[in-house]
Formats: C-alpha cells, sequence, structure tokens
C-alpha cells in the first residue's frame, strides 16, 4: 500500500529525521531529534617548568613587592621522576616573599578549567602558601590558602568567564618568615570550553587569519607593552597596531565581517591601548559597527587621550541578530605615525536564537485520535481528525500492492 501523505511532508521538512510506519493499522510517527556534540575542553596553557636552567621562564615573573622563584630539581618541588618545579621560597622581609604570576590568554572561551600541583614543606604556624586569579586586571580572586606540609597533589578549579574576559592572571606566593617555608608549584593547565563565535588575538602574525579588512597600512607589533596577551607560549606575543599620518583622516583602519546569523544579544570584547594622542590636535582612535556592511556606522567608543591597556565590552548590539551584514571597525585619525592604539583580544559572542515554535516536536495519539477510512472501490484514503492542525481532505493513494511500507509523494519509484 503506497500513502500520499502530505503530512508527513509537512513535519519533515522542520525536522531532521521523520520516520512513519503503521502499526496495527495505526499510522506511527516517530520524531528523531538532531543529536548535539557536548562541548570538549581546549587546552590553552600549560607548563610543567622542566624547561632548562632554574630561572622563571614561560612568561612567569614576580610580581609587585614579590621576588621571583626558582624552578629546581628537588625531589619534593617536582612531579614524576625528573624534571623541575617551580619552588617558592619565603623569607624574613615582609609578605608576599617569593611569588610569580603569568598573564594567560583566555581566547575568549565561556568556561576555564585550571588545574596545577602544588607541594609545601617546612610551614610552621602562619605560614601560607596562596594562588589567585584575576581577570582583565581586576582584583585577585583567592583560589585557596594552604597552611600545612603536604605531597604533591593537584588541584583544578573552574571559573565562569560569561563575559568572556580575554586576560586571566594566575598568581601563586608564599607568606613565610623564613627561608625554610616552602611551596612548589608543576604541572600548571588551563582549558577552555564554550568557545566565543570569533576570537583574534593576532598571533597568527597577520590580518588575513582573522579576515580583517585593513586600509592604509597597520601593522602587527610584538613589542612586550604593545600587547594584551601572547599566544601562551615563551615566543613573543602579537597585537594590531593602528597609526595616524599626515594624510587625510581616516588613516590606518582595520574592519572584520562577521555573519551572526542563528545568534542573537550579539556583544563585543577587545583591548585596546592609546598612545601619544595629542588631543589639542585632534587626534582621535574610533571604533564602530555597521548592521548593513560597512553602509552605515555606529559609534562604540571615541578615545582622544592615551589610555593604558584594558578590555572593554558592548552590547548586546542593536540590529546586530541573525545579520549576515554585521562588521566591526577600528581606526585611528591623527596627523603623525607616532599616533598609535593598539587592539588585541577582538571577542565577539552571543546566544544561539532557539528554533521557531512552528519547529515544536508535534504530538500525536495514533490510536484513539485519528481515523483512517479506506474506499476499496477507489483505493483512496481519507485520513481525518488528525491532531495538530487540520488536516482533513489529504488524499492517500494505494499502489494496490498493499505492501505496508509508507511513502512520501516524491519517494515513488
Ligand atoms: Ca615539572
Ligand atoms: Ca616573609
Ligand atoms: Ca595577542
Ligand atoms: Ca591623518
Amino acid at each position: 500500500m503506497k500513502i500520499t501523505l502530505s503530512l508527513i511532508h509537512k513535519f519533515s521538512k522542520n525536522w531532521s529525521k521523520l520516520t512513519a510506519f503503521i502499526v496495527g493499522g495505526a499510522l506511527v510517527l516517530a520524531l528523531i531529534q538532531p543529536v548535539f556534540v557536548s562541548a570538549v575542553a581546549v587546552t590553552i596553557f600549560e607548563d610543567n617548568f622542566n624547561q632548562d636552567n632554574s630561572g622563571m621562564t614561560n612568561g612567569w615573573d614576580e610580581f609587585s613587592n614579590s621576588d621571583d622563584p626558582s624552578r629546581e630539581t628537588d625531589s619534593w618541588v617536582r612531579v614524576g621522576l625528573s624534571g623541575r618545579g617551580m619552588r617558592i621560597d619565603g623569607s624574613g622581609s615582609s609578605n608576599p616573599d617569593e611569588g610569580a604570576e603569568r598573564d594567560i590568554a583566555t581566547k575568549g572561551y565561556a568556561t576555564l578549567h585550571i588545574s596545577y600541583s602544588r607541594a609545601i614543606d617546612g610551614f610552621e604556624s602562619g605560614d601560607q602558601f596562596i594562588s589567585q586569579y584575576s581577570l582583565d586586571g581586576g582584583s585577585f580572586t583567592t583560589i585557596e590558602t594552604l597552611t600545612a606540609d603536604q605531597v604533591h597533589s593537584v588541584n583544578p578549579i573552574t571559573i565562569d568567564n560569561a563575559n568572556h574576559y580575554t586576560k586571566l592572571i594566575l598568581r601563586f606566593y608564599v607568606n613565610g618568615d623564613n627561608g625554610n617555608d616552602r611551596a612548589a608549584v608543576d604541572n600548571v593547565e588551563v582549558t577552555g570550553e564554550n568557545p566565543p563565535l570569533f576570537y583574534d588575538g593576532f598571533e597568527s602574525d597577520n590580518f588575513t587569519v582573522g579576515g580583517w579588512v585593513t586600509e592604509e597600512s597597520p601593522n602587527i607589533t610584538t613589542a612586550g607593552d604593545k600587547i594584551w596577551t601572547d599566544n601562551n607560549t615563551s615566543s613573543n606575543g602579537h597585537a594590531s597596531e593602528i597609526d595616524g599620518s599626515s594624510g587625510a583622516n581616516p588613516d590606518d583602519a582595520i574592519v572584520k565581517s562577521f555573519d551572526t546569523t542563528g545568534y542573537k544579544d550579539i556583544k563585543v570584547r577587545y583591548a585596546r591601548r592609546a598612545n601619544n594622542l595629542e588631543p589639542y590636535e585632534g587626534d582621535k582612535f574610533r571604533s564602530m559597527y555597521s548592521v548593513n556592511g560597512g553602509a552605515g556606522w555606529a559609534e562604540l567608543e571615541t578615545i582622544l587621550d592615551d589610555t593604558p591597556y584594558a578590555t572593554v565590552i558592548f552590547g548586546p548590539i542593536e540590529f546586530a541578530d541573525n545579520n549576515p551584514n554585521f562588521q566591526l571597525r577600528f581606526e585611528m585619525n591623527g596627523n603623525n605615525t607616532n599616533n598609535e592604539t593598539y587592539i588585541d583580544d577582538v571577542v565577539i559572542w552571543g546566544d544561539p536564537i532557539p528554533p521557531a515554535p512552528t519547529n515544536t516536536p508535534p504530538s500525536f495519539d495514533p490510536i484513539s485520535n485519528q481515523t483512517i477510512d479506506e474506499d476499496a472501490s477507489s483505493q483512496n484514503v481519507a485520513i481525518t481528525n488528525v491532531s495538530p492542525g487540520d488536516e482533513s481532505g489529504q488524499t492517500v493513494g494505494s499502489d494496490g500492492n498493499h505492501n505496508g511500507n509508507l511513502r512520501q509523494p516524491n519517494s515513488r519509484s
């Protein structure tokens, strides 16, 4: 029996798989919903402190009022049978004693997992090992304070980074009163889940990988004070640099087109530092967005004077939902090439737009709420009283073979 049933057509347009079959004369529709792959954590930073020599390296450095720790091979300091760990010593001088921190690019992940192993040796009452983190230069949050000796064990934590901050500073230090009050840290790892829709930290050393269109002569810089974050390796970090020039404004500019189709509540974060801007000459850094492919622009911010590195967040941006013509633009307006703005860690994110209400799965009662009447003389089947929707008048035909297979109209061979 071949059944022509536009009802199935109607639903199968909206659902990835729709199976129809006849059980005991009753029409049964089974919906098979799409399968979503669960998030996978991606390693964004790791350090086992096993590099040659004992000095701090790979971006770890002392912070204000602390002294650099060292990397040592003592068996209690390292994890494993060889290599090194970071050994953080106390001292009789004012606290904090030895301590180190590392700027880690979050790359815009909304969930961050931090893991490290730590050991304590020689602590007496009052000695402390403290680990902390901060996001985008904000105040530090203490992860833990340990006060008693222990062998190496791992401490994993998770940070909610829903606002997509781009710089995680991880800090370890000791408050002690003697050089034999010591802590050790090894095997630091940061992983991320829930990536943003777009992220560029310019670590590709070009504008091409990030899909930027350039005007005049923007460049990529590696100078330490011109970058916000590096690539979480021991190599130099990168950021974009846009300069003024004596020619007509605007001068250097970079433009990113991003298709937000399928997403709403679009937000943007980026890090920027303005340098050598002279307000009395009208120097300006401008950031803008367009929702019509660059035909018109709206301002995000204008900076008229020197501004230290910081990130800024904008959004939800009006009319940027579900928009294939969304664009971001950063430009310099100046009269001299020393009018500079550095831009790093540009992040765009949004929320998936839920399926439209018409995609709500139909509820069928295959037994009590449907009637299929077969007219033997014409071999037409009328379906009535099908819920939901009025499907009366549907014509259902039979190929006369009565093979029981249910076919859609255009699938008949
Ligand atoms: Ca190690
Ligand atoms: Ca001390
Ligand atoms: Ca960077
Ligand atoms: Ca100019």
